[in-house]
């Protein structure tokens, strides 16, 4: 794919005042910028920390239920298990595919991964040690990312906005297979019950974690909501899950975690307890019980299929030379 023209104005192209002048009125009348399109160095770089984060997260996300693939309990959960974490990895795809369109290089964006240069979802840094974890993941981390990711079918950046369209019908099909195995689960024996309820203890409080700092300590939303990259803010989305989620719980007879949770009759919300975000900040800095896990297989992944990239590459080039 041909480098984007971000830097490179065409002989005689109206001054950077007129070009910022267009973008704001691109912006301004909720039209998509494409990567042809002139944008400020700022808009390109807090969608490349945006889109390769997101990337990341896919593909580091293939691991916490990929742990489940030898073990899952029939050939039909087997199955679906091996569908859904393919689909991860087809998500990653295309995210890398949208930071390339910025100028972005993806086998850069993996080092700077591997490196601890760039951040993927604390989410996938807490361990899967029970087989209720994948149907949790598929209700709660799934939910969660729905939420989240809906509103970016809308973001102003066009090659990112498409390939969310795809993931998010992918994600509600995650969403609802996971729910699917949790009520049969929950049809059945006491022990199996208590498995989902204490998987569900230990994701709820990191799932609330997924959507970001509270406003007031998010550095980067109002910027990204002022360029209609976001299209919400983390408190509100962190909401709209918790309010989309207590219903669903409710009917598969799971408690929270929560004391604190209540509706609030007033604003027609539930109200929750006190995130921990300290935990949060632990889990970013590399402090949380997985982190160096998921990097050091990522890193082995990088390194042990190095040589299957030369030979694609080297495969890729041969025809190229070759005329058709
Ligand atoms: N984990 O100023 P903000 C999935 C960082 S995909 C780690 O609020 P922003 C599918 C943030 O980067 C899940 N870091 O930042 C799946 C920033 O650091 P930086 C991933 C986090 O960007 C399901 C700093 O904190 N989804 O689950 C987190 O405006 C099942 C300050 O934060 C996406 O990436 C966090 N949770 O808002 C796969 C969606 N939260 O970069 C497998 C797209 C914040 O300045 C199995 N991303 N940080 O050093 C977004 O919507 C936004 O980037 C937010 C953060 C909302 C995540």
């Amino acid at each position: 794919m041909p480098a984007p023209t971000l830097d490179r104005q065409p002989a005689g192209s109206p001054d950077e005042a007129a070009l910022q002048q267009q973008f704001a009125a691109t912006i301004a009348a909720d039209r998509r910028i494409e990567p042809r399109d002139w944008m400020p160095e700022g808009y390109r770089k807090t969608l490349v920390r945006q889109v390769a984060q997101h990337a990341h997260s896919e593909i580091i996300g293939m691991q916490p239920e990929g742990d489940w693939l030898l073990a899952a309990p029939s050939l039909r959960r087997k199955a679906v298990l091996l569908a859904k974490v393919q689909d991860e990895a087809g998500h990653g795809l295309y995210l890398y595919s949208a930071a390339e369109t910025l100028g972005a290089d993806r086998a850069d964006l993996t080092d700077k991964l591997i490196e601890g240069r760039q951040k993927y979802s604390s989410i996938f840094n807490y361990p899967t040690p029970s087989y209720a974890d994948v149907g949790v993941i598929g209700w709660l981390v799934d939910g969660a990312a729905i939420c989240n990711q809906v509103p970016l079918c809308r973001s102003s950046y066009g090659p990112y906005a498409r390939a969310m369209i795809r993931v998010c019908k992918e994600e509600s099909f995650h969403q609802r297979q996971g729910y699917e195995l949790l009520m049969t689960m929950m049809r059945g024996t006491d022990e199996q019950r208590a498995m989902v309820q204490e998987s569900v203890d230990r994701w709820w409080w990191p799932s609330l974690m997924m959507f970001g700092p509270p406003d007031d300590e998010s550095p980067n939303t109002a910027q990204s909501m002022a360029w209609g990259i976001k299209r919400h803010t983390n408190d509100e989305l962190r909401q709209r899950f918790v309010d989309m989620t207590v219903p669903q719980a409710q009917f598969l007879g799971v408690t929270l975690p929560d004391p604190d949770l209540a509706w609030d009759e007033e604003s027609g919300h539930w109200r929750f307890g006190a995130i921990d975000w300290e935990e949060f900040k632990r889990v970013l800095g590399g402090q949380g019980p997985m982190n160096d896990v998921r990097i050091a297989r990522r890193r082995a992944a990088r390194d042990d299929n190095a040589w299957v990239v030369e030979a694609a590459t080297a495969h890729a080039r041969k025809h190229e030379a070759v005329p058709a």
